[in-house]
């Protein structure tokens, strides 16, 4: 289905491109934000997975410029019809190293940029990572992995398909946060959104219909093992029917029908119209709200010789009680 599906954005040139609607720190604001971070990098040892580091960004997070405050917190009230913020100019480090080329990198310990990312995120919401992907880490590098291009993960360099980011999860990431540390040099790779508040009104109502019943099956990557017996199956539109949520993710949701397939083909080409791509350079964060919108990435051609795109990740989830029965208490990885 999808497989065939041609990668075209062919409306989106007539949205208005979601850079326009940025919020850009000022130079003096992203001091501010370099201030605080260079605090939390000497904070227990930099050591980002203990309760310790994350206690102290939690608090320093609220040292951020008021007006960013205020973004973040608009945003986590409501996400606007693109379901995307986009804050630019935030700091990172001088000197940074090479692109990591190896498998399931990720942060150990703290950086600038990453502890500008993780208190950023902390506003929306607890930040979270799973047991089963990139070793549990709350900050994760997003780069290409030589070996991988032709993977429907974040190390592949071929298009990465439109995601409910883990869509099989139960308990999924409320928001992710997807921080660029170094722009593609090659200019080619875009992270592409799309919301569902977009999508919507152009879907037919029997496509919405269907949609909304549970008539899909997404698999868990194999490292996930069975998530505790709970079924994976689940509608795609949930929630409100006027301003519902969506779940799907077009490598690994599977309709479980006929009329469910052409229900999800229709839902593809609309969301393939309401696409934005966003070409991401240093210091620019991308926070989608990951009940409202899908994301992907456009494919691109990796050079693993350490100038690769690199992006930090961190997700964020509002609820600690409701994430609580996937984790040990206290602790922030799910399995
Ligand atoms: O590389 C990108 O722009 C997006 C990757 C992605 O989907 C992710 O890391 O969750
Ligand atoms: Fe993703």
């Amino acid at each position: 289905m999808t497989e065939t599906s041609s990668f075209t954005h062919r409306s989106s040139l007539s949205l208005p491109p979601l850079a326009d609607a940025a919020f850009v720190l000022t130079d003096a604001q992203r001091d501010q934000v370099g201030a605080l971070a260079e605090d939390l990098v000497r904070v227990a040892g930099g050591v980002i997975d203990g309760p310790e580091w994350v206690a102290a960004a939690r608090t320093a997070s609220q040292r951020l410029p008021r007006e960013l405050l205020t973004a973040l917190r608009e945003f986590r009230n409501d996400a606007g019809p693109d379901g995307v913020l986009l804050i630019r100019n935030l700091p990172v480090q001088d000197g940074l190293p090479p692109t990591p080329t190896r498998a399931g990198s990720v942060r150990r310990t703290a950086t600038v940029a990453g502890a500008a990312l993780t208190a950023a995120m902390l506003q929306l919401g607890e930040v979270i990572a799973y047991r089963s992907e990139k070793s549990g880490a709350l900050v994760q590098d997003v780069v290409p992995v030589p070996g991988q291009e032709e993977q429907q993960s974040n190390a592949g360099s071929i298009r990465l398909h439109m995601h409910t980011e883990n869509a099989f999860h139960p308990n999924r990431p409320d928001y992710v946060g997807l921080m660029c540390v170094r722009a593609d040099p090659t200019g080619d790779a875009r992270l592409c959104t799309a919301s569902v508040r977009r999508a919507v009104p152009l879907l037919s109502g029997e496509a919405r219909r269907i949609l909304s019943e549970q008539r899909f099956m997404t698999e868990p990557p194999p490292s996930f093992g069975d998530l505790g017996g709970v079924t994976p199956v689940h509608a795609a539109l949930q929630g409100s029917p006027e301003d519902p949520d969506l779940v799907i993710d077009f490598a690994s949701t599977h309709p479980m029908d006929e009329e469910a397939r052409r229900a999800m083909d229709e839902l593809y080409g609309v969301l393939d119209r309401v696409t934005h791509a966003l070409f991401l350079t240093a210091g620019d964060l991308a926070v989608a709200d990951n009940r409202l919108v899908v994301h992907g990435r456009t494919s691109f051609g990796p050079r693993f010789d350490g100038t690769d795109r690199w992006l930090h990740r961190v997700y964020a989830a509002l609820d600690r009680r409701r994430f609580a029965v996937d984790t040990r208490p206290g602790d922030n990885v799910l399995r």
